[in-house]
Protein backbone atom coordinates (compact mmCIF):
# COMPACT_ATOMS: atom_id res chain seq x y z
CA UNK A 1 0.00 0.00 0.00
CA UNK A 2 1.10 3.61 -0.97
CA UNK A 3 2.53 5.79 2.40
CA UNK A 4 0.44 8.63 3.28
CA UNK A 5 1.40 12.05 4.30
CA UNK A 6 -0.79 14.92 4.94
CA UNK A 7 0.01 18.62 4.77
CA UNK A 8 -2.52 20.91 6.69
CA UNK A 9 -3.08 23.80 4.62
CA UNK A 10 -5.58 27.25 4.67
CA UNK A 11 -4.62 28.13 8.43
CA UNK A 12 -6.44 29.89 10.73
CA UNK A 13 -5.22 31.82 14.14
CA UNK A 14 -6.31 32.65 17.50
CA UNK A 15 -10.50 33.26 17.76
CA UNK A 16 -11.26 32.68 14.19
CA UNK A 17 -9.44 29.11 14.69
CA UNK A 18 -11.19 28.51 17.58
CA UNK A 19 -14.68 28.98 16.29
CA UNK A 20 -13.40 27.13 13.06
CA UNK A 21 -12.51 23.97 15.15
CA UNK A 22 -15.73 24.29 17.23
CA UNK A 23 -18.04 24.83 13.85
CA UNK A 24 -16.22 21.91 12.39
CA UNK A 25 -14.59 23.41 9.85
CA UNK A 26 -11.14 23.34 10.96
CA UNK A 27 -9.03 20.79 12.86
CA UNK A 28 -6.37 22.13 15.55
CA UNK A 29 -2.71 21.72 15.00
CA UNK A 30 -0.54 19.77 17.38
CA UNK A 31 -3.37 21.19 19.92
CA UNK A 32 -2.76 24.97 19.95
CA UNK A 33 -4.15 27.91 18.43
CA UNK A 34 -3.54 27.64 15.17
CA UNK A 35 -5.99 25.50 12.73
CA UNK A 36 -6.62 24.46 9.29
CA UNK A 37 -9.53 24.26 7.38
CA UNK A 38 -7.80 22.29 4.47
CA UNK A 39 -5.08 19.66 3.60
CA UNK A 40 -3.23 17.76 1.09
CA UNK A 41 -3.32 14.31 0.72
CA UNK A 42 0.24 13.14 -0.71
CA UNK A 43 0.26 9.54 -1.68
CA UNK A 44 2.87 7.15 -2.84
CA UNK A 45 6.84 6.78 -2.42
CA UNK A 46 8.92 9.87 -2.86
CA UNK A 47 9.88 11.19 -5.91
CA UNK A 48 6.21 9.36 -6.98
CA UNK A 49 3.71 10.57 -5.40
CA UNK A 50 0.31 11.25 -6.09
CA UNK A 51 -1.48 14.49 -4.48
CA UNK A 52 -5.28 15.85 -3.89
CA UNK A 53 -6.72 18.80 -1.71
CA UNK A 54 -9.59 17.80 0.79
CA UNK A 55 -11.26 19.74 3.36
CA UNK A 56 -10.09 19.03 6.72
CA UNK A 57 -13.69 17.79 7.88
CA UNK A 58 -13.39 15.65 4.75
CA UNK A 59 -10.27 13.92 6.17
CA UNK A 60 -11.91 13.51 9.51
CA UNK A 61 -14.67 11.65 8.39
CA UNK A 62 -12.18 9.14 7.08
CA UNK A 63 -12.48 5.80 8.53
CA UNK A 64 -9.17 4.34 6.80
CA UNK A 65 -6.77 3.90 9.97
CA UNK A 66 -3.99 5.07 8.48
CA UNK A 67 -5.03 8.52 7.75
CA UNK A 68 -6.70 8.65 11.27
CA UNK A 69 -3.34 8.19 13.26
CA UNK A 70 -1.81 10.53 11.01
CA UNK A 71 -4.52 13.25 11.66
CA UNK A 72 -4.45 12.07 15.18
CA UNK A 73 -0.62 12.98 15.81
CA UNK A 74 -0.92 16.18 13.71
CA UNK A 75 -3.89 17.34 16.08
CA UNK A 76 -2.86 16.12 19.27
CA UNK A 77 -1.70 18.52 22.21
CA UNK A 78 1.98 18.14 22.13
CA UNK A 79 3.08 17.92 25.75
CA UNK A 80 5.58 20.16 27.44
CA UNK A 81 9.11 19.43 26.32
CA UNK A 82 11.72 19.83 29.08
CA UNK A 83 9.76 21.77 31.07
CA UNK A 84 8.36 24.17 28.85
CA UNK A 85 5.36 24.69 27.98
CA UNK A 86 4.88 25.03 24.16
CA UNK A 87 1.59 26.83 23.69
CA UNK A 88 3.74 29.92 22.53
CA UNK A 89 6.78 29.71 19.94
CA UNK A 90 9.98 29.56 21.71
CA UNK A 91 12.58 30.83 21.19
CA UNK A 92 16.70 29.05 21.51
CA UNK A 93 19.24 31.11 21.77
CA UNK A 94 22.43 30.36 19.78
CA UNK A 95 25.90 30.22 21.64
CA UNK A 96 28.88 29.27 19.98
CA UNK A 97 32.30 28.40 21.95
CA UNK A 98 33.73 27.56 18.65
CA UNK A 99 36.83 29.76 17.04
CA UNK A 100 35.51 28.97 13.66
CA UNK A 101 31.72 29.23 14.06
CA UNK A 102 30.41 30.78 10.67
CA UNK A 103 28.01 33.35 11.86
CA UNK A 104 29.65 34.89 14.86
CA UNK A 105 33.05 33.10 14.62
CA UNK A 106 34.99 33.56 17.49
CA UNK A 107 33.27 36.26 18.80
CA UNK A 108 32.26 34.37 21.88
CA UNK A 109 35.17 31.68 22.53
CA UNK A 110 36.58 32.34 25.85
CA UNK A 111 34.35 31.02 28.62
CA UNK A 112 33.55 34.54 30.01
CA UNK A 113 32.12 36.08 26.75
CA UNK A 114 29.95 32.97 26.37
CA UNK A 115 28.40 32.98 29.64
CA UNK A 116 27.60 36.68 29.31
CA UNK A 117 26.37 36.06 25.76
CA UNK A 118 24.23 33.78 27.53
CA UNK A 119 22.95 35.80 30.33
CA UNK A 120 22.41 38.29 27.80
CA UNK A 121 20.02 36.18 25.31
CA UNK A 122 18.29 34.77 28.58
CA UNK A 123 17.39 38.28 29.36
CA UNK A 124 15.94 38.96 26.23
CA UNK A 125 13.59 35.86 26.69
CA UNK A 126 15.03 32.91 25.58
CA UNK A 127 13.57 29.93 26.90
CA UNK A 128 16.36 27.85 25.84
CA UNK A 129 20.08 28.43 25.33
CA UNK A 130 21.45 25.92 23.27
CA UNK A 131 25.41 25.96 24.05
CA UNK A 132 27.97 24.39 21.08
CA UNK A 133 31.67 23.79 20.70
CA UNK A 134 31.85 21.76 17.55
CA UNK A 135 30.80 24.00 14.30
CA UNK A 136 29.40 21.90 11.77
CA UNK A 137 28.61 24.32 9.11
CA UNK A 138 29.31 23.41 5.45
CA UNK A 139 32.84 22.78 5.08
CA UNK A 140 34.10 22.76 8.33
CA UNK A 141 36.83 19.76 10.09
CA UNK A 142 35.42 17.62 12.81
CA UNK A 143 36.98 18.39 16.45
CA UNK A 144 37.85 16.07 19.31
CA UNK A 145 35.64 15.19 21.67
CA UNK A 146 38.08 16.39 24.80
CA UNK A 147 39.11 19.99 22.98
CA UNK A 148 35.16 20.21 22.55
CA UNK A 149 33.83 19.16 26.22
CA UNK A 150 36.91 22.05 27.24
CA UNK A 151 35.11 24.63 25.06
CA UNK A 152 31.60 23.68 26.33
CA UNK A 153 31.43 22.22 30.12
CA UNK A 154 32.92 25.12 31.58
CA UNK A 155 29.89 27.38 29.91
CA UNK A 156 27.56 25.21 31.11
CA UNK A 157 28.24 25.04 34.80
CA UNK A 158 28.97 29.04 33.99
CA UNK A 159 24.85 29.29 33.17
CA UNK A 160 23.28 27.32 35.85
CA UNK A 161 22.09 30.44 37.40
CA UNK A 162 20.39 31.76 34.21
CA UNK A 163 16.35 31.40 34.31
CA UNK A 164 16.66 29.46 30.86
CA UNK A 165 17.10 26.00 29.59
CA UNK A 166 20.08 24.45 29.21
CA UNK A 167 20.91 22.59 25.89
CA UNK A 168 23.92 21.14 24.24
CA UNK A 169 24.62 21.14 20.53
CA UNK A 170 26.99 18.18 20.15
CA UNK A 171 27.08 15.27 17.97
CA UNK A 172 29.32 13.04 20.78
CA UNK A 173 27.78 10.68 23.85
CA UNK A 174 30.91 11.89 25.87
CA UNK A 175 30.46 15.37 25.35
CA UNK A 176 26.56 15.15 25.72
CA UNK A 177 27.37 12.77 29.21
CA UNK A 178 29.53 15.39 30.46
CA UNK A 179 27.06 18.38 29.49
CA UNK A 180 23.92 16.50 31.31
CA UNK A 181 26.54 16.45 34.68
CA UNK A 182 27.25 19.91 34.52
CA UNK A 183 23.34 20.76 34.08
CA UNK A 184 21.93 20.44 30.31
CA UNK A 185 18.73 19.48 29.56
CA UNK A 186 18.52 18.94 26.46
CA UNK A 187 20.98 17.25 24.03
CA UNK A 188 20.70 18.96 20.31
CA UNK A 189 22.52 16.23 18.08
CA UNK A 190 22.79 17.75 14.35
CA UNK A 191 23.30 13.66 13.33
CA UNK A 192 19.88 12.71 15.21
CA UNK A 193 22.89 9.86 16.36
CA UNK A 194 23.83 9.02 13.88
CA UNK A 195 27.25 9.60 14.17
CA UNK A 196 27.71 8.44 17.83
CA UNK A 197 24.70 6.12 18.67
CA UNK A 198 25.73 5.49 22.10
CA UNK A 199 24.39 9.24 22.53
CA UNK A 200 20.84 7.64 22.45
CA UNK A 201 22.19 5.60 25.60
CA UNK A 202 23.21 8.72 27.08
CA UNK A 203 19.92 10.54 26.64
CA UNK A 204 17.64 7.69 28.05
CA UNK A 205 19.93 6.89 30.77
CA UNK A 206 20.27 10.90 32.23
CA UNK A 207 16.87 11.59 31.32
CA UNK A 208 18.20 14.23 29.14
CA UNK A 209 15.10 15.46 26.10
CA UNK A 210 16.70 15.65 22.55
CA UNK A 211 16.47 17.64 19.43
CA UNK A 212 16.81 15.28 16.24
CA UNK A 213 17.57 17.14 13.42
CA UNK A 214 18.45 15.75 9.59
CA UNK A 215 21.38 16.20 7.78
CA UNK A 216 22.59 14.71 4.77
CA UNK A 217 26.23 14.01 4.55
CA UNK A 218 29.20 15.21 6.53
CA UNK A 219 29.27 18.94 7.30
CA UNK A 220 33.02 18.63 5.47
CA UNK A 221 31.03 18.26 2.20
CA UNK A 222 27.13 18.22 2.68
CA UNK A 223 26.67 20.76 0.29
CA UNK A 224 28.62 19.28 -2.64
CA UNK A 225 25.81 17.90 -4.06
CA UNK A 226 23.19 17.09 -2.10
CA UNK A 227 20.32 15.02 -3.39
CA UNK A 228 16.75 14.01 -2.80
CA UNK A 229 13.84 12.24 -4.29
CA UNK A 230 11.25 14.46 -2.91
CA UNK A 231 13.29 16.30 0.31
CA UNK A 232 10.57 17.06 1.87
CA UNK A 233 9.16 13.46 2.18
CA UNK A 234 12.65 11.96 2.47
CA UNK A 235 13.04 13.95 5.31
CA UNK A 236 9.80 13.08 7.24
CA UNK A 237 10.75 9.59 6.49
CA UNK A 238 14.27 10.24 8.20
CA UNK A 239 12.89 11.52 11.22
CA UNK A 240 10.49 9.51 11.48
CA UNK A 241 13.06 6.27 11.68
CA UNK A 242 15.45 8.50 13.85
CA UNK A 243 12.34 8.71 16.74
CA UNK A 244 11.47 5.23 16.41
CA UNK A 245 15.40 4.59 16.84
CA UNK A 246 15.30 6.96 19.84
CA UNK A 247 12.14 5.47 21.47
CA UNK A 248 13.90 1.82 21.11
CA UNK A 249 16.68 3.12 22.71
CA UNK A 250 14.77 3.99 25.88
CA UNK A 251 13.72 7.86 25.55
CA UNK A 252 10.29 8.69 26.17
CA UNK A 253 8.33 9.99 22.95
CA UNK A 254 7.77 13.09 24.76
CA UNK A 255 10.93 13.90 25.28
CA UNK A 256 12.04 14.25 21.24
CA UNK A 257 11.58 17.29 19.26
CA UNK A 258 12.26 17.01 15.48
CA UNK A 259 14.14 19.58 13.21
CA UNK A 260 14.29 19.02 9.44
CA UNK A 261 18.11 20.59 9.40
CA UNK A 262 17.98 24.00 7.11
CA UNK A 263 21.41 24.34 5.18
CA UNK A 264 22.71 20.58 6.31
CA UNK A 265 22.97 18.87 3.00
CA UNK A 266 20.18 21.43 1.12
CA UNK A 267 20.01 23.39 -2.08
CA UNK A 268 18.35 26.80 -2.01
CA UNK A 269 15.24 25.23 -3.43
CA UNK A 270 15.45 22.17 -1.10
CA UNK A 271 15.42 24.74 1.85
CA UNK A 272 12.41 26.72 0.37
CA UNK A 273 10.28 23.25 -0.23
CA UNK A 274 11.39 22.55 3.51
CA UNK A 275 10.28 25.58 5.19
CA UNK A 276 7.13 26.19 3.42
CA UNK A 277 6.00 22.30 3.71
CA UNK A 278 6.86 22.72 7.77
CA UNK A 279 3.23 21.81 8.57
CA UNK A 280 3.36 18.19 6.97
CA UNK A 281 6.29 17.14 9.62
CA UNK A 282 3.37 17.67 12.70
CA UNK A 283 2.57 13.86 11.51
CA UNK A 284 5.54 13.01 13.15
CA UNK A 285 3.44 13.91 16.60
CA UNK A 286 6.25 15.46 18.30
CA UNK A 287 7.35 19.19 18.48
CA UNK A 288 9.25 21.01 15.48
CA UNK A 289 12.37 23.26 15.84
CA UNK A 290 13.32 25.35 12.81
CA UNK A 291 16.61 26.84 12.66
CA UNK A 292 16.77 29.89 9.95
CA UNK A 293 19.02 31.81 11.73
CA UNK A 294 22.14 33.75 9.66
CA UNK A 295 21.82 30.65 6.99
CA UNK A 296 23.15 30.80 3.83
CA UNK A 297 19.81 30.06 1.60
CA UNK A 298 18.69 33.23 2.90
CA UNK A 299 21.58 35.15 0.96
CA UNK A 300 20.74 32.95 -2.03
CA UNK A 301 16.89 34.95 -2.33
CA UNK A 302 18.19 38.43 -0.91
CA UNK A 303 21.34 38.30 -0.54
CA UNK A 304 23.98 39.09 2.11
CA UNK A 305 27.24 37.67 2.22
CA UNK A 306 28.38 38.82 6.15
CA UNK A 307 25.96 36.76 8.65
CA UNK A 308 25.30 38.93 10.64
CA UNK A 309 23.43 41.10 7.80
CA UNK A 310 20.99 38.64 7.11
CA UNK A 311 19.14 39.22 10.59
CA UNK A 312 15.96 40.59 9.21
CA UNK A 313 15.68 37.49 6.62
CA UNK A 314 15.93 35.72 9.93
CA UNK A 315 13.35 36.93 11.21
CA UNK A 316 10.88 37.01 8.23
CA UNK A 317 12.19 33.04 8.53
CA UNK A 318 11.19 32.72 11.72
CA UNK A 319 7.84 34.37 11.82
CA UNK A 320 6.99 31.79 8.45
CA UNK A 321 8.18 28.77 10.53
CA UNK A 322 5.87 30.30 13.80
CA UNK A 323 3.15 30.79 11.60
CA UNK A 324 2.89 27.06 10.80
CA UNK A 325 2.73 25.97 14.09
CA UNK A 326 6.77 25.38 14.72
CA UNK A 327 7.37 25.54 18.65
CA UNK A 328 10.79 26.06 19.03
CA UNK A 329 13.05 28.58 16.69
CA UNK A 330 16.51 28.82 16.87
CA UNK A 331 17.93 31.72 16.65
CA UNK A 332 21.28 34.41 16.89
CA UNK A 333 19.57 37.21 17.68
CA UNK A 334 16.92 36.61 20.20
CA UNK A 335 15.96 40.23 21.37
CA UNK A 336 15.18 40.46 17.15
CA UNK A 337 13.14 37.56 16.74
CA UNK A 338 11.21 38.19 20.07
CA UNK A 339 10.12 42.08 18.44
CA UNK A 340 9.47 39.78 15.12
CA UNK A 341 7.24 37.40 16.61
CA UNK A 342 5.49 39.93 19.35
CA UNK A 343 4.43 41.30 16.55
CA UNK A 344 3.11 38.90 14.66
CA UNK A 345 1.32 37.33 17.65
CA UNK A 346 -0.20 40.24 18.56
CA UNK A 347 -1.53 41.01 15.04
CA UNK A 348 -2.75 37.39 14.89
CA UNK A 349 -3.72 36.40 18.23
CA UNK A 350 -4.24 39.82 19.97
CA UNK A 351 -2.60 41.29 22.79
CA UNK A 352 -4.45 39.75 25.71
CA UNK A 353 -2.51 36.36 24.26
C1 LIG B 1 21.29 23.89 13.64
C2 LIG B 1 21.71 23.24 14.79
C3 LIG B 1 19.91 23.79 13.26
C4 LIG B 1 19.59 22.40 15.19
C5 LIG B 1 23.39 24.26 13.90
C6 LIG B 1 24.16 27.15 12.55
C7 LIG B 1 24.93 25.91 12.25
N1 LIG B 1 20.87 22.49 15.56
N2 LIG B 1 23.03 23.47 14.94
N3 LIG B 1 19.12 23.03 14.06
N4 LIG B 1 22.35 24.55 13.12
N5 LIG B 1 18.74 21.66 15.91
O1 LIG B 1 24.05 27.58 13.70
O2 LIG B 1 23.71 27.77 11.58
O3 LIG B 1 19.43 24.32 12.25
S1 LIG B 1 25.02 24.81 13.66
Amino acid sequence: MAKLYVRPIGLLYGAAATAAVADGLALPLAGGSIAFTLAELIEGVPGKTKTRTFTAHALAASGEAELKAMLARITAKRARFAGLALDRPLLMGIVNVTPDSFSDGGLYDSKEAAIAHAAELAAAGAAIIDIGGESTRPGSDPVEAEEEASRVIPVIEGVSGLPAVISVDTRKAAVARAAAKAGAKILNDVSAFTYDPESANVAAETDLSVVLMHAQGEPKTMQDNPRYDDVVLDVFDYLEARIAAAVKAGIDRSNITVDPGLGFGKTLAHNLALLSHTTLFHGLGVPLLIGASRKRFIQGLVGGVDPRVREPGSHAAAVAAAAQGAQILRVHDVAGASQALGVWRATVFGTEN
